[in-house]
C-alpha cells in the first residue's frame, strides 16, 4: 500500500500494453483490477478496466473510463480517515458506480463523489439541478441540448454532489489599441490617454460589454463610448485609459484588456504594443 501515488496494478499494465500493444483492447486498457490507494496523488482514469476499479484515494474519471466489474468508492479504513474522492467528468456508458457507506470494518469517513456536467437527469425523466443528493439509479449527464454525454448507474446511500461545470476560460475578443494605427506605440511617460477599442465581430457584440468591468493593463477607463471604430457598420466600444497608470514596462510587447459582458461572461483580448523609450522622465 505504501504510497506510490499511482493507480496500483494499472500503471504497469498500461505501460506493458503500450509497449507490446497486446491483447484485445487497443492501446491504453487495463486487464484485471485497478486500485487507487489513499494518500496518493490524484489518479486520472480515461481508459477501460476489465476488472474492478477500487478507489480509496482521489480519482478523476474522464471520457473513456469504464470498469467491467464496477467502480467502487470506498470509505476510510480507520476512524477519521477520509474516504475516496471521486470526480467524474466523463466515462463510458453503462458504468456501475458503488458508493460505500462506512461500516464497522471500514469506520472512516464516507466517500465524496462529485459528478460534473451541464445538466443532470435521473431515471430518464427527472431533471436535477446542481445539488447534493443520495442517488440510487441511472444518472445521465446531458449536454445543454439534452444529448446524453455519459451515464452511470449509481448505488449510494451517501450524497452525490452534482455540480455545474466550471465556466470555461474568458471568451477571446478582438481589441485594437490605438484604433486605426500601427504599431501601437505607447510612451509610458505621457500624460495623455491610450484609446483601446473592443471590436464587434460576427460572434461578438461589443454593445454587450459591461463598461464598468473593463480593465486594460490593470487600469480602469477614464471614459468610454459606443462608436463604429473600424467603420464596418457595427457598433464597437471605445475606451480611454490613463497612459501613466498602465501596468506595462519598457519590455512589454503585448497588452491585455479584460472585462465581462452584461451576462457575466468573462472576456479578454490582447493586442501588440510598442513601448517608446521616454526621453526625460522623472
Ligand atoms: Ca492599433
Ligand atoms: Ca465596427
Amino acid at each position: 500500500m505504501a504510497g506510490n501515488n499511482k493507480c496500483e496494478g494499472g500503471t504497469l499494465l498500461r505501460i506493458l500494453l503500450g509497449v507490446f500493444g497486446v491483447m484485445a483492447c487497443i492501446a491504453p486498457c487495463v486487464l484485471g483490477d485497478v486500485s487507487v490507494p489513499s494518500g496518493g496523488d490524484p489518479c486520472d482514469i480515461d481508459y477501460p478496466v476489465s476488472g474492478f476499479l477500487d478507489i480509496y484515494g482521489t480519482a478523476n474519471l474522464w471520457p473513456g473510463a469504464s470498469a467491467d466489474y464496477g467502480i467502487y468508492a470506498w470509505p476510510g479504513e480507520v476512524e477519521g480517515q477520509p474516504g475516496a474522492t471521486v470526480n467524474i467528468y466523463g466515462c463510458e456508458p453503462d458504468n456501475q458506480l458503488w458508493v460505500l457507506d462506512p461500516t464497522d470494518e471500514l469506520p472512516g469517513l464516507a466517500p465524496v463523489v462529485t459528478v460534473y456536467g451541464p445538466k443532470f437527469r435521473f431515471y430518464g425523466t427527472v431533471y436535477l439541478p446542481p445539488t447534493d443528493v443520495p442517488i440510487s439509479g441511472l444518472l445521465e449527464v446531458l449536454s445543454e441540448a439534452d444529448d446524453v454525454l455519459f451515464s452511470l448507474t449509481i448505488d449510494s446511500d451517501v450524497e452525490i454532489h452534482l455540480r455545474a461545470l466550471e465556466p470555461a476560460g474568458p471568451e477571446e475578443i478582438a481589441i485594437d489599441i490605438k484604433p486605426g494605427g500601427y504599431p501601437n506605440s505607447i510612451n509610458l511617460g505621457s500624460k495623455g490617454v491610450v484609446p483601446v477599442a473592443i471590436l464587434s465581430t460576427d460572434g461578438f457584440d461589443a454593445e454587450d460589454v459591461d463598461p464598468d468591468s473593463v480593465e486594460f493593463a490593470g487600469v480602469s477607463p477614464v471614459r468610454w463610448a459606443l462608436e463604429d471604430v473600424d467603420g464596418d457598420g457595427d457598433m464597437d466600444m471605445i475606451f480611454h485609459f490613463k497612459t501613466r497608470d498602465l501596468d506595462l514596462d519598457e519590455n512589454s510587447t503585448e497588452a491585455t484588456l479584460t472585462g465581462k459582458t452584461n451576462d457575466d461572461v468573462q472576456i479578454q483580448g490582447s493586442d501588440t504594443v510598442k513601448i517608446l523609450k521616454s526621453k526625460k522622465e522623472n
